[in-house]
């Protein structure tokens, strides 16, 4: 279900490095590297382009940083970065820093006959002497051509991550990983199932059966506030609520439709979890412990049955299911499990879908 949802809140780690001079060795000293591409899908794990080995390799020069890399074989039999860095720093031997680099590379959308990609992006290093830091991020590419894939992508994103890669080795070498991050207080984001999570208000729970799997057992935005504190608790300080628009209620095949993400109407709340009011108390309970709100909206496709496909069928791909799950193209354009696919590259249904996403920010219901 994750693969098919859209968040509206982006990029939630920019900025989230320290300021610091940028550093210059005195004495020239060794980085020993190691680079890892994971395919998006399936398949090998690869090599990036030279483009972005050269565009790293000058800016850890201008740090006075001798490069040293290590073959991606000495790392690939490993999957979680703390394993990979391992593995690395046995290959390298006694070297004074240390930088991992791994990426991972998708193709995201078709606009107005281009091509946007995101090339996401994990960076660690470590001195010899020092704790370790990371800078995991995304970079969003616009490509001009079909032909052009993964390589292509990340090589437009070179200088970027080379930037990146500069940033983080000016903290490691002025010993800021060892020092105590910024916030003493614990941060993360909950995600609540709303529907599953806890039930505030009996007189909206319609057809609610909680001893069918299928289902709607009856949460909703109350109980959602009366357990804040709780969460808050826990040490989250942002909630992230599963779709609470207006959706199909229906079981479909047989599956439930309680998860939300199935929308009928992004222009209104779904009575079943709660008012306008009752979102606006939300936002005030969680203003008032000094925490964040992310709402989901699903952007893909719609509903099944969706009034949206009858009125608007041409703001749809109806190109059929997806059959190949390796053929990006498809997994963009077709049907995933048979919910109708928005043809979001249309001006009009990007309009639209931005429109009715932005209705839900603060202070913007009508
Ligand atoms: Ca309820
Ligand atoms: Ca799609």
């Amino acid at each position: 279900m994750r693969a098919l949802v859209l968040l509206v809140v982006v990029s939630l780690c920019a900025g989230c490095l320290p300021k610091i001079p940028r550093q210059r060795l005195a004495e020239r000293a060794k980085i020993a590297i190691a680079y890892i591409v994971d395919p998006g899908y399936s398949g090998a794990p690869f090599a990036p382009p030279e483009a972005l080995k050269k565009a790293i390799k000058a800016e850890l020069e201008d740090h006075n940083l001798e490069v040293l890399e290590v073959p991606m074989e000495a790392i690939v039999a490993q999957r979680l970065t703390d394993a990979r860095f391992d593995a690395l720093k046995k290959a390298a031997g006694e070297v004074p820093f240390v930088l991992l680099v791994e990426q991972r590379v998708q193709f995201f959308s078709q606009l107005d006959g281009r091509y946007g990609w995101e090339v996401s992006t994990t960076l660690t290093a470590s001195r010899a002497d020092g704790a370790k830091a990371s800078d995991p991020f995304e970079i969003p590419v616009i490509l001009m051509y079909d032909h052009e894939k993964e390589a292509d992508a990340i090589a437009n994103a070179a200088s970027d991550i080379a930037n990146r890669v500069g940033v983080l080795m000016d903290g490691v070498m002025a010993g800021a990983a060892a020092a105590p991050k910024a916030s003493a207080r614990p941060s993360g984001i909950y995600f609540a199932m709303v529907d599953r999570f806890a039930n505030g208000d009996r007189k909206n729970d319609g057809d609610a059966s909680p001893e069918d799997p299928q289902a709607f057992h009856g949460g909703d935005l109350l109980g959602l506030i009366e357990h804040l504190d709780w969460i808050q608790s826990l040490g989250f300080d942002t909630v992230w609520l599963s779709p609470i628009f207006k959706m199909r209620t229906q079981k479909w095949h047989g599956y439930g439709a309680f998860h939300g993400y199935w929308t009928w109407d992004l222009s209104a709340l779904e009575p079943r979890f709660g008012d306008e009011l009752m979102l606006a108390r939300l936002r005030a309970e969680l203003d008032r412990r000094q925490m964040k709100l992310m709402l989901d909206v699903v952007l893909n496709h719609v509903g099944p049955d969706a009034p949206l496909y009858a009125a608007r069928p041409e703001w749809f791909h109806r190109r059929g299911g997806v059959t190949d799950w390796n053929d990006a193209t498809q997994l963009v354009m077709n049907d995933v499990h048979g919910l109708s696919d928005l043809a979001t590259e249309k001006p009009e249904v990007f309009e639209y879908l931005l429109g009715a996403a932005r209705r839900w920010l603060p202070g913007r219901q009508a």
